[in-house]
């Protein structure tokens, strides 16, 4: 086995490996004839571009992502399909293009699964070849059909799109519900005290952060999260009962690494035979930011630079836990951020008083919810060692990619005709990216093709005060020329009338309206 395994590492390293060509590897046989690495795929919650010392930044340190940068492909051009969560998780997980559905927008905790559970999605793609398949970490792509009781087997969920196994939270740390799910099912729920959730109104005689301020001995909100309050912190949506299922924030960096690193246990390809597939979604450092206490302060920059300490660590232990399984140089490692970074996110947590010469967004303009740059490029690696030649790649890629070019990988057809398949490129055999990329922010788009970002023009606040992000909105077409103007400081949209043109018809054809 492990001469086949070494034949099919060879015949992979140098080549792209294409579906008529086997691949062997100890993980056991996929459709294709041969057989496929294990995928794992980190995915942080609002790390901008500028988080990552990899990136450039001196002020904080990220060791375990770095040594992923340094030993991998580093894209300087890669995106997530949107500047918010659920739709970028969305493009991640099906492959299609989250503006073609109108309901892929940041969801609240009980919103109704978001994915149609007749999709081909990357981890369905995957299963057929063989995979195992896991999700531990946040969701936020809905559950239920509209109205989940909390307390019986969740129908339409996690197993219903792909995942073999799941471990997540319903939405993000700052929504109810404020529980893990496992499976189909609330984790250490009581008979005695079912869990009832409402984003309409608050269960009677329920204190809110707003009617018991006292109640929010932890964190207070800025904007928002003003209504029920868990663990001295207030959250957005309310809910009644379940205490003995709530989550302690400060533990929810180490569960969902156990979780994690409890999946690889059980599903060692070794074990089973099969590859596996997981999605670590990891929390940080969306807000609220609770890192555990032994890294607070660790980054001098309060919660969110101890929460993004906190998060590279748990990059370093899951990386380590590869290595103990014998399983590092197996897999291929995706890394990147559903977002990009915002400071002030709705709660008083020092993110902008502490944050010194840290420039969360590196040189790009905007962040989080913005159809600048900094809203949708983010930290993009891949890594794989013996497979992939450590290199840094301009190459254009996005998220959306992942299922085309895993589907290549692992000898599928793409499900997915939005999902390009660029895996020469995410394994460092090629620098050619995509040609063009619709981006999106809160429903609004914007368009690259080569090096120029239009932005049309749209009728809304230019500024979001409370967050401070500046959303890209403007009365004028905008066009940068980023391989020159990183920051897109120069709008040269009057300056280049004919490129202007040329590049309105283009997104009109990419959109296809
Ligand atoms: C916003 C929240 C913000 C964050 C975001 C979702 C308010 C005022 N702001 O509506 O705090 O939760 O939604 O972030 O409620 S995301 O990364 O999951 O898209
Ligand atoms: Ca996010």
């Amino acid at each position: 086995l492990l001469t086949i395994f070494t034949l099919g590492v060879l015949c992979c390293v140098s080549v792209s490996c294409s579906k008529t060509q086997s691949r062997s590897t100890q993980s056991g046989e996929t459709k294709s004839g041969g057989a496929a690495p294990n995928i794992l795929v980190i995915y942080f919650d609002d790390l901008g571009y500028g988080d990552v010392s990899a990136y450039g930044q001196t002020t904080l340190k990220t060791p375990n992502i770095d040594k992923l940068a340094s030993g991998g492909v580093r894209f300087t051009n890669g995106y997530a399909t949107s500047a918010t969560c659920t739709p970028s998780r969305y493009g991640l997980l099906t492959g299609i293009y989250p503006w073609r559905n109108d309901d892929a927008r940041i969801l609240p905790g009980d919103a109704p699964l978001l994915i149609d559970t007749s999709l081909v999605t990357l981890p369905k793609m995957l299963r057929k070849a063989g995979y195992r398949t896991a999700i531990v970490g946040k969701w936020h792509l809905g559950l239920g059909n509209g109205s989940v009781d909390w307390n019986q087997d969740i129908q339409q969920n996690t197993n219903d799109v792909g995942f073999d196994y799941s471990y997540i939270m319903a939405a993000t740390t700052d929504r109810t519900p404020t529980v893990y799910i496992e499976n189909r099912r609330v984790v250490g729920l009581s008979k005695d005290d079912p869990l009832f959730v409402s984003y309409k109104q608050n269960f009677e005689g329920l204190p809110t952060a707003i009617s018991n301020p006292e109640l929010m001995t932890k964190q207070k909100w800025h904007h928002g999260h003003n209504q029920s309050v868990h663990n001295g912190i207030p959250r957005i949506g309310f809910q009644k009962g379940g205490k003995s299922a709530m989550w302690h924030d400060e533990d929810m960096a180490d569960v969902f690494l156990g979780k994690a690193k409890a999946f690889i246990d059980d599903n060692n390809p070794k074990k089973t035979g099969k590859p596996f597939f997981m999605y670590y979604a990891l929390q940080q450092p969306h807000v609220p930011r609770v890192p555990h206490p032994r890294f607070v302060g660790r980054s001098g920059m309060g919660p969110r630079g101890d929460a993004i300490i906190e998060a590279d660590w748990c990059v370093g232990e899951i990386m380590k836990k590869l290595e103990e399984e014998g399983l590092a140089n197996n897999t291929l490692v995706i890394f990147s951020s559903d977002n990009g970074p915002v400071l002030n996110d709705g709660y008083y947590d020092d993110a902008v008083e502490k944050l010194g010469n840290h420039k969360p967004a590196g040189p790009l303009r905007g962040g989080k919810y913005s159809l600048f740059e900094a809203g949708t490029k983010v930290p993009f690696i891949t890594y794989w060692p013996g497979h992939i030649k450590p290199q840094v790649s301009d190459a254009l890629v996005c998220q959306l990619d992942l299922t085309a070019s895993l589907a290549q990988l692992v000898g599928e057809n793409n499900p997915a005709p939005d999902s390009q398949n660029m895996l020469a490129t995410l394994l460092g055999e090629s620098k050619k990216g995509r040609d063009q990329l619709v981006l999106e922010a809160s429903g609004r788009l914007a368009f690259r093709q080569g090096n120029y970002v239009l932005i049309p023009p749209y009728k809304g606040i230019p500024l979001m005060k409370e967050v401070n992000i500046e959303t890209g909105n403007s009365a004028d077409y905008q066009l940068y020329d980023i391989a020159t103007d990183k920051g897109q400081k120069q709008n040269i949209a009057k300056e280049q009338p004919k490129k202007l043109e040329e590049m309105k018809a283009a997104m009109q054809q990419a959109v296809g309206d």
